[in-house]
């Protein structure tokens, strides 16, 4: 990962630590949430995962571009608090980057960002990033100079809100910047050990000449012990 790779490790500040990742692949499954009201159930298939376009970082294995089937399951629609996290790992599994990628598209193919090519909307900002200078000058154009409430902006395709920008969001996956070959992988979930847990979806504290990692295909990582600010959770069950 370069130097600029994530900009939360230089914001870090300290919250409630949710000592979750070093149990959560014990834990055995259950399809039964406390907030399972809030889930949303999406169909899974084939989708392409990753990108190959030049604004994205070779070095983070955002391609190549590869065939991913995930196996249907359901999703929440907002980012949750710790507490709600909580209970989930308690109650059932976790959720894998291919999941996570698969969500985040809404249905689209090859996009950008989940929802379409272009990073604002008649000049409207519709995701909560960094505007202006970092990091001396937040302008915070898109109303938020921190976290924005779980339903700011609008939903993608699949109804699910923030997936980019906001908080990042962790995946169950170790991190690496290679991906198994095969024609269609299926259900992939990741490297069999590792040192830090992947990231998606960027934060509150990117910006295009320092991160911009709010691409849907955009990478990240954080050793599983680390809490941060703009660091956040949203859970997933296999139906
Ligand atoms: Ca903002």
């Amino acid at each position: 990962m370069n130097d600029k790779a994530c900009c939360c490790l230089a914001m870090r500040e300290q919250v409630d630590t949710v000592k979750a990742f070093e149990s959560e692949m014990a834990i055995k499954k259950s399809k039964t949430l406390r907030h399972g009201e809030e889930l949303i159930e999406l169909t899974g298939g084939e989708f392409l995962m990753g990108t190959d376009d030049v604004e994205g970082f070779k070095a983070d294995g955002e391609g190549p571009v590869r065939k991913v089937y995930v196996s249907p399951f359901a999703v929440d629609r907002f980012s949750v608090t710790n507490k709600q996290f909580q209970e989930f790992v308690e109650e059932t599994g976790y959720r894998t980057e291919a999941e996570w990628e698969y969500a985040a598209r809404g249905g689209l193919v090859q996009k950008k960002y989940p929802w379409g090519d272009k990073l604002t909307h008649k000049k409207k900002h519709v995701c909560n990033i960094w505007q202006g200078v970092f990091p001396t000058n937040n302008t915070a154009k898109d109303g938020y100079v921190s976290t924005a409430p779980v339903d700011a902006f609008q939903p993608n395709g699949f109804g699910l809100y923030n997936v980019a920008g906001n908080v990042w969001e962790w995946c169950s996956d170790w991190f690496s910047n290679t991906h198994p070959e095969a024609t269609v992988l299926n259900d992939p979930n990741g490297p069999s050990e590792g040192s830090a847990r992947v990231m998606r979806g960027g934060s509150y504290l990117c910006h295009k000449s320092y991160c911009n990692r709010y691409r849907v295909a955009a990478r990240s990582s954080n050793t599983p012990d680390s809490s941060t600010g703009n660091t956040g959770f949203r859970c997933a069950i296999s139906l």
